[in-house]
């Protein structure tokens, strides 16, 4: 996700944290780069212009020049200049107080609506909420079936609908929900190629129909200058309450998108990060612009354990690490717990510090091929032989490499690290007893994490 600006920002930012004292010369040259950058990434350019002057105004009014935070300062004020031009805090989404709350997805053919219908359902419903869906695309027989797959894949209920009657099934729909024991009604509705008078009618026919609470447009963020335009077109005829920007995942440039807001007034409420059903975000500004800038984004990845992760597992896990109790058994069920989280090279990403070091790293599906290659070799362990390595003799090996289909030198490798990582965290274990643990990049100095405790 807007790797490119990220790295050409970072680049920029780590130029002007070289220097002793900022001059006005590298605040204007730092700022140069910040543009150039950002038009790069597809931005509109009258946003970026806007952006630009007001951190160059408040860069002066803070007197960052000639101070010793100065650089410090600069990032501090792009960031909530980014933050700002983002929407500011973020919007969330309605809830109806008589349940159910209605939520309908409206946008161009192929932007991601019947997705985003079940990426939502299965997201809110992590989150306790019991959701309908409603298939009023009644234009290609097909998009119902495509719905009804992903309900049936979520195990969420689906309802159809059909052209003749199709206001009324979702009145019905809506009207069902609460004595279904539903308490949020998703209704995905047909896209067309271009926006016609015949598709707005019938927008607003289910939107008359449905009542929602939130009326989303899906904006495809590939399609650059034109996604802004139909989100401009749609917001003179529909109500809208919100964006879902999809695909974010897809596109080094893409950052028509992030000035969607800024052009629109819309606020934008979710975005799409994959293709998959679990590849959907909440939208936060400031979370966005960190992650932009290189600092990581540790709420969200807080969030993503916390709905993913077992708590109890996660803290036996960490004892057991500290006390260098730790076995192959149990790396591997952590294995498990990660993978849940989501893709490998986008979960480093959010750990602040690791945008510049997730560069040697193996990413994106390498990460996570590599991963896959662990777990294969563990898999291929006994239970014994995972809590006890030293049973893992010389034929043992071999037996393991063959069942995962990885070389003996593999194993070995791996094998080698495992233990290398023990010994690592035996020697934090200690240090945490001793209350000498080294300070995280980023975390409050060690004195002042003690006084706290
Ligand atoms: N990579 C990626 N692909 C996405 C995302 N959201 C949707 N897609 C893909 O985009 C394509 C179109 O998605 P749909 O959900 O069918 O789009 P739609 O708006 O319902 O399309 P119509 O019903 O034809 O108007 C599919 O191949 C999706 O897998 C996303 O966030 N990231
Ligand atoms: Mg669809």
């Amino acid at each position: 996700m807007f790797e490119q600006l990220s790295e050409r920002l970072s680049a920029s930012f780590e130029r002007l944290r070289g220097r002793a004292r900022v001059t006005e010369g590298d605040l204007d040259e730092a700022l140069r780069d910040v543009r150039v950058a950002l038009l790069e990434a597809d931005v509109n350019f009258k946003v970026v212009r806007q952006l630009v002057a007001t951190v160059r105004e408040r860069a002066l009014g803070e007197k960052v020049l000639e101070t010793v935070t100065g650089a410090q300062q600069v990032v501090k004020i792009v960031h909530d200049a980014l933050v700002d031009m983002l929407g500011g805090a973020a919007s969330p989404l309605a809830r109806a107080e008589k349940p159910p709350t209605v939520i309908l997805l409206a946008g161009l053919q192929g932007s991601g609506k019947t997705t985003t219908a079940g990426k939502l359902a299965n997201l809110l419903r992590k989150q306790g909420r019991r959701p309908l869906l409603v298939a009023a695309d009644v234009h290609r027989p097909a998009a119902i079936d495509q719905l009804e797959a992903l309900g049936k894949q979520l195990a969420i209920p689906v309802k159809r609908t059909a052209l003749a009657t199709l206001g009324r099934d979702v009145r019905d729909a809506v009207a069902s929900a609460a004595a279904e024991g539903k308490d949020l009604v998703i209704v995905d509705t047909a896209g067309r190629l271009h926006i016609d008078e015949e598709m707005m009618a019938e927008v607003e026919r289910v939107v008359g129909a449905a009542q929602p609470h939130e009326t989303l447009l899906v904006v495809d963020s590939m399609a650059g200058q034109d996604a802004v335009d139909a989100a401009a077109t749609f917001g003179a005829r529909l109500p809208l309450t919100g964006l879902v920007l999809t695909k974010l995942d897809g596109d080094a440039r893409g950052g028509a998108a992030l000035s969607i807001r800024a052009v629109t007034g819309v606020p934008v409420k979710l975005m799409g990060t994959s293709e998959k059903l679990d590849g959907i975000e909440l939208f936060h500004p400031d979370r966005l612009a960190q992650r932009i800038l290189g600092m990581g984004d540790i709420l969200t990845l807080v969030e993503r354990a916390q709905e993913n992760v077992d708590q109890k597992e996660a803290e036996a896990a960490a004892k057991k690490m500290l006390d260098a109790t730790f076995t192959l058994e149990d790396f591997h069920k952590q294995l498990q717990q990660i993978k849940k989280m989501g893709p490998l090279g986008e979960i480093i990403k959010m750990i602040p510090g690791m945008g510049q070091l997730a560069k040697q790293l193996p990413t994106g599906d390498e990460a996570d091929r590599q991963m896959k290659r662990v777990e294969a070799i563990i898999s291929s362990m006994t239970r014994a032989e995972r809590e006890d390595p030293a049973l893992l003799n010389g034929s043992r090996r071999k037996r393991i490499a063959g069942g995962s289909g990885r070389t003996v030198s593999e194993v070995n490798q791996l094998l080698k690290q495992f233990e290398e990582m023990k010994g690592l965290m035996k020697q934090m274990g200690r240090m945490a007893k001793s209350g000498r643990m080294p300070a995280m990049p980023g975390a409050p100095a060690q004195g002042a994490q003690r006084r706290r405790r």
